[in-house]
């Protein structure tokens, strides 16, 4: 019984205590990071789980009411009704006004993140089996983001979620992904900032978030894509302006694209 209790108690609590990446016993969304995905939980918290309660508990009391007051032994001739006009039309029209209701704000977020604000930074990141590429086209850097094996990690790492090479982006700047994938179908997502999208072979698809607060967050590959679809986390680390400009400038360095350097010599040589 205590056990059961604490487990309750620690449902409760994983859900309300600061999250970037999924908790054991954790019901619900991970904590929002960005504005589009605040508006997602309050959609799914004040909307969608009123009406999924609200109709759950009536067709529940339909259903007792209707086992008792229809028994076999209270109503000894059966009743040959078949038809009744007027609860048809409510149980056509009802559903469809709770549909409705439910459509309006759910549009109103999708046309919200599928509306791209002018970006601070790019980033394209490449679907491989079974990794991440990341490019940062206006910088000139590109490298390759591996899952860290459980036996190297370190303290704090997480499982399944650590990567060797992180994306690092400057907090609270509109930041524009670029998604596509070099041999099957992936998906890049990262719950915390209320981002999914298919990366397509041959096709760019795009999305944006603006991370509001300092810190590390955790997605994982959403789209089946071979034996280690499990193993191709995703990890954003969003820091501050300074501290991104630092990192640019030795990711400039350590992953300078070389290609687009080349090219650069080349036309400078002509
Ligand atoms: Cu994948």
């Amino acid at each position: 019984m205590k056990k059961f209790i604490l487990i309750i108690l620690s449902v409760i609590f994983t859900t309300s205590a600061s999250a970037n990446q999924p908790k054991e016993w954790q019901l619900g969304f991970q904590n929002p990071a960005s504005d589009g995905m605040r508006d997602i939980v309050n959609f799914h918290n004040n909307i969608l789980l009123p009406i999924i309660i609200a109709i759950s508990v009536f067709v529940l009391f339909l259903m007792i009411y209707t086992c008792i007051r229809f028994r076999a032994s209270r109503n000894p001739v059966p009743s040959k009704t078949t038809h009744n006009v007027t609860v048809e039309i409510l149980w056509t029209l009802i559903p469809c006004f709770i549909l409705i209701v439910m459509a309006v704000p759910s549009f109103k977020i999708l046309y919200k993140q599928d509306t791209i604000p002018k970006a601070d930074v790019t980033v394209k990141a490449v679907g491989y089996q079974w990794y991440w590429g990341y490019e940062y086209p206006d910088e000139n850097i590109i490298f390759d983001s591996y899952m860290v094996e459980t036996k190297d990690l370190k303290k704090n790492q997480p499982r399944l979620l650590t990567v060797d090479h992180q994306v690092v982006v400057p907090v609270n700047k509109v930041v524009k992904v670029l998604i596509t994938a070099n041999d099957v179908l992936h998906a890049w997502a990262l719950p915390s900032f209320g981002v999914k999208r298919d990366a397509v072979p041959g096709r760019i698809n795009e999305t944006w978030f603006k991370a509001e607060k300092v810190g590390t967050y955790y997605g994982q590959c959403s789209e089946l894509c071979g034996i280690k679809h499990a193993f191709m986390p995703i990890n954003v680390k969003v820091v501050s302006a300074e501290d991104y400009q630092e990192w640019l400038a030795e990711a400039r360095v350590k992953f300078v694209k070389e290609e687009i350097e080349n090219d650069k010599l080349k036309i400078a040589s002509k």
